[in-house]
Order: C-alpha cells, then sequence, then structure tokens
C-alpha cells in the first residue's frame, strides 16, 4: 500500500520545488515528529520546505525545533500568507479535518494549492488531492516513516530516525496501545539501526516536568473520581486549579491517561476549563472495545480514535460534568 502512494507522491512531486507541512493545532510529538522528519527528508531530495503550525507547540517538544525556522499562524500571519503563495504544495499531517488547524484553514482555502494529507485519524474529511489515510496504523510517523522509506530508505538518516521514533513512541503510549504491531516494532528495530539512543528521546519526552507541572498533576490525581458501577474514572482542572500551579500549554498531557491506572477502570476522562477559549476542553481515554471516539462525537463535538478521542463543552464545569455522567451511564448501557 505504501508503494502504490509513494508512487503517487513521486509523481505530484515532479517538478514541485518548495513543498509546506502543516501538523494539527496544539501539535503533539507525532504531529511535529512526522513534520520534521519529512521536512529533512524532502530537502535531502532537492525540495525547499517550510513547516507552519496553527500555533506554537507545548514547551516539552522545544528540543524537536531548536534551531529550526518555524513560524505559527498564531505569531506571525503575514508570513505565513506569503508562504502560501510561494509554495506549490501543502502536507497536511496528522489530522483529517481542516478544523484540527483552526483558522489557518481560512487561509488554505483561499489559496487553493494541492494538498497530500498523511493521517489516521477515524472520518478522514475530502479535502486533499492524494491521502494516505489508515486509522489502524498507529502513529502518523508510522505512515511517514513507511512512506519515506519506499521512496528512498537511505536517506533516512539518525535525525529523522529521532523524529520518528518520538512520534511513535507517544502516539503508541510507549507501545502498549492496541494498534502497536509486530511491523511497528520491524520500524523500531530500523530506527535503532539508524543509531537513534532511545534512552535520551524518553528522558526528553517524558523526564521534564516543572515543579509546578508536578504539583497540578497532584490535584488532577486528587480531584479524580470514580463512577464505580461503570468502571468510569473522571477528573476536573478548574481554571483556579490551572492559575495556581501557573499553567503553561502541554502541561497536563498524558494526564488523562492516569484513571486507566486504576483496576478495573475502563473509561477515563480529563475536563480542563479554558478560560482563554472559554470552554471545557474534554479528552477521552477507554481501554479495549469502548469506543470513545464515538462517545465524543456524539455528546462532546469531539473525535479521534476508538481508545483516545477528544472533544469540547460550551457549557459551565458543573453543566458539564452532570452532562457527561448521564451521557456515559447512556453510552455504556446501549
Ligand atoms: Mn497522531
Amino acid at each position: 500500500m505504501y508503494l502504490d502512494f509513494s508512487q503517487k507522491l513521486n509523481k505530484v512531486l515532479d517538478g514541485v520545488t518548495k513543498c509546506l507541512i502543516i501538523p494539527h493545532k496544539n501539535p503533539d510529538a507525532d504531529a511535529l515528529g512526522s513534520s520534521m522528519a519529512l521536512s529533512r527528508f524532502l530537502t535531502k531530495l532537492g525540495k525547499r520546505t517550510k513547516i507552519i503550525l496553527p500555533n506554537s507547540p507545548p514547551n516539552y517538544l522545544n528540543w524537536m525545533i531548536k534551531n529550526h525556522d518555524i513560524v505559527s499562524y498564531e505569531e506571525s500571519p503575514h508570513k505565513i500568507k506569503e508562504y502560501l503563495l510561494k509554495y506549490e504544495i501543502i502536507f497536511a499531517l496528522d489530522f483529517n479535518s481542516l478544523k484540527r488547524i483552526g483558522i489557518l484553514s481560512k487561509e488554505i482555502e483561499k489559496n487553493n494549492l494541492p494538498i497530500v494529507m498523511i493521517d489516521h485519524h477515524e472520518s478522514p474529511e475530502k479535502f486533499s488531492t492524494l491521502s494516505l489515510s489508515k486509522p489502524q496504523i498507529g502513529s502518523t510517523c508510522e505512515l511517514v516513516y513507511n512512506v519515506m522509506k519506499s521512496i528512498n530508505h537511505k536517506l533516512i538518516d539518525k535525525k529523522i530516525a529521532t523524529y520518528i521514533y518520538s512520534g511513535i513512541l507517544t502516539d503508541t503510549g510507549s507501545f502498549r496501545f492496541p494498534l502497536t504491531s509486530g511491523d511497528t516494532h520491524t520500524i523500531i528495530s530500523e530506527l535503532f539501526k539508524k543509531g537513534i539512543n532511545h534512552t535520551k528521546i524518553h528522558e526528553k519526552i517524558y523526564d521534564n516536568f516543572s515543579l509546578n507541572r508536578t504539583r497540578l498533576l497532584s490535584i488532577t490525581l486528587k480531584n479524580l473520581k470514580l463512577i464505580e458501577n461503570l468502571s468510569v474514572a473522571y477528573t476536573i482542572l478548574s481554571k483556579e486549579n490551572l492559575k495556581r500551579y501557573n499553567f503553561k500549554k502541554g502541561d497536563t498531557e498524558g494526564f488523562v491517561n492516569y484513571g486507566l491506572r486504576i483496576e478495573g477502570v475502563i473509561v477515563s476522562v480529563i475536563f480542563i476549563e479554558d478560560s482563554d477559549e472559554n470552554i471545557i476542553k474534554i479528552s477521552f481515554r477507554s481501554k479495549n472495545k469502548i469506543d470513545v471516539n464515538k462517545f465524543a462525537k456524539k455528546y462532546f463535538n469531539g473525535g479521534g480514535h476508538k481508545n483516545a478521542s477528544g472533544g469540547f463543552s460550551n457549557d459551565s464545569i458543573i453543566e458539564t460534568e452532570n452532562k457527561f455522567i448521564l451521557s456515559i451511564k447512556d453510552f455504556l448501557r446501549v
């Protein structure tokens, strides 16, 4: 399947010299890692590339983009408008709906550039000229790796391998989520042969908490509630909680997973009061057959993957909590 896509991609890239790469808003290691990897790879193919972000990335990923000229629409909308006029093609990585890049989507719709989408989320929308959409694969980095490999595996160096490893590592929950496959591990083995330092990557990604972030985690755990007869755990972070510990973007990354550590719990949810956007941001995680993607879509304007999904609510914290308790009861009893 990668060979077919790669052949089509080669055709699309024929004669193209300037490529833009866009990951989703609030990029994670998969979105940013796949963008950095592809950018370096395309450069080695003789293309000029530019990564443009809908907004700036969280601090814990700064190491990845250090010394790279990466611009965000949030910070420099004019620069990005210019790029959209000068560049010839867009790679859309790790998202499948233009909604996921916020207002940057309006600019893209104006420019009519061809779009190549590479993504692993469910229910892709039609906005691309060429797409590789594989919800059965655990990360976009795995997809991008396979595409690069089938174009020219010799161009994959230690740096590219490091970016790819970071995205696979985080999107598979350190190789534990169900979509992690034997093929995923084969890729990891190939990345080792490129010289990656996996210990260092783990440390950069996971051992980087500030004291405030650690304390915020402790509040998250303290606020945890259990709906016992449903095996559902959820927790809430109010804007006061966030303010007290000087919340920085990315600080709550991964907090939702802790609920699943409780024996028997199959759904874990975190509600975060976002006073900038005036919404309650919600993350859902589940085990096995419980499809929180469906749940998020049905009740909380969201979507994502079967076992990891997101959404939001325009109601107050209390109203959102009440709605959640009723709707999850309804959903799990169907
Ligand atoms: Mn991803």
